[in-house]
């Protein structure tokens, strides 16, 4: 199939040619990696969808939110993507797969697409398919693309930069394990949903709510947010509260980024990023190709013979793949 002929299924929201191209682009295989490109470019410039990254630690209740939050919107008549970045080798082959019994009336709902995490331990490579197949969803008509991630800390970086809005979700905690979240995190997050609001622990959650909130006042204001953003609010995924609310503060946020150009701006700040990790990746990459695989090593064994000094042994080899070698 051409690659016109691919763009056209996606666009008119075919799932199978959605889901074969996100296949597509998840292939290392250099022919593969051509075409994907080719349909990357073809489907540029098509419409926006909302991306909302979400992260938390495991246990705290991320596919429970997902199925709810899911449902909500589909029931509002909005078509939902779900997609993963798993950063940790060992639960490769299906973080999502497996959770697809924990949403399992998203995963049935004919407005959801729900899509396993990629088998990949390296975070580049799974950001970079992360990032194209959020692109591929966006072509394909979804209205909001969610974006789940476990809290390891590097993937919640990677899915920030995916993403329009960031959900931090937390579970109720006793006073003193503030400090488990890290600065760098908590300065990412627009919204931090402390989630299982719910029974026994619902008082404990709602001071864990106050927690943050304060927490929240002390950090820097940030440009993209209107006064009283970022919030931390309760919910209950599993009981199916406060997600109204949450969605709310989250329409009233992004209304108000549009309004003020954060939103594009904040668009435009990503692609350059990821053009930028692109090349880096790219250099990495060659590194470890031929040629200069085996230059490295020559050149590796000199230095450590004491016949060049290392800044010259690196300066040749950067003079070299300058050259495109
Ligand atoms: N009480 C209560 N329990 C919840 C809530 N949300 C999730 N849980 C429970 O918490 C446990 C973990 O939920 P998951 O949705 O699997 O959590 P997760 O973050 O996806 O976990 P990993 O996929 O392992 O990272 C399950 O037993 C859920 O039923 C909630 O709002 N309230
Ligand atoms: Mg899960």
């Amino acid at each position: 199939m051409d690659t016109e002929e691919r763009a056209r299924l996606i666009r008119a929201g075919d799932r199978r040619a959605l889901a074969r191209a996100i296949t597509l682009v998840e292939s290392a295989r250099a022919d593969h990696r051509a075409e994907a490109l080719a349909l990357l470019d073809a489907l540029r410039s098509g419409p926006q969808a909302l991306r909302i990254g979400l992260s938390g630690t495991p246990g705290v209740g991320k596919s429970t939110f997902i199925e709810t939050f899911g449902l909500m919107l589909t029931a509002q008549g909005l078509k939902v993507a779900v997609l993963a970045v798993d950063p940790s080798s060992s639960r490769s082959g299906g973080s999502i797969l497996g959770d697809k019994t924990r949403m399992e009336h998203l995963s049935r709902d004919p407005n959801a697409f729900i899509r396993p995490s990629p088998s990949q331990s390296q975070l580049g490579g799974v950001a970079r398919r992360t990032r194209e197949a959020v692109a591929l969803c966006e072509a394909a008509g979804f209205d909001i693309v969610l974006i789940e991630t476990v809290g390891v800390g590097q993937s919640e970086t990677v899915v920030a930069e995916l993403s329009d809005l960031f959900l931090l979700l937390l579970a109720p905690a006793g006073g003193d394990e503030l400090q488990g979240v890290k600065r760098g995190i908590m300065e990412m997050a627009d919204l931090i949903l402390v989630n299982k609001a719910d029974g026994d622990l619902k008082p404990a959650a709602l001071r864990t709510v106050a927690d943050y909130a304060g927490a929240l006042h002390l950090l820097r204001r940030r440009p993209q947010d209107p006064r009283g953003f970022p919030k931390a609010l309760p919910v209950s995924a599993l009981v199916d509260e406060g997600l109204t609310q949450a969605w709310d503060e989250m329409q009233t946020l992004v209304a108000w980024r549009k309004t003020q150009g954060h939103w594009d701006r904040s668009r435009a700040t990503q692609a350059r990023h990821w053009f930028q990790e692109e090349v880096r990746q790219g250099l990495l990459a060659a590194l470890n190709r031929e040629p200069q695989k085996g230059l490295m090593t020559s050149l590796g064994d000199r230095v450590a013979a004491g016949d060049l000094t290392p800044e010259a042994a690196a300066s040749r080899m950067l003079e070299l793949l300058g050259r495109g070698r």
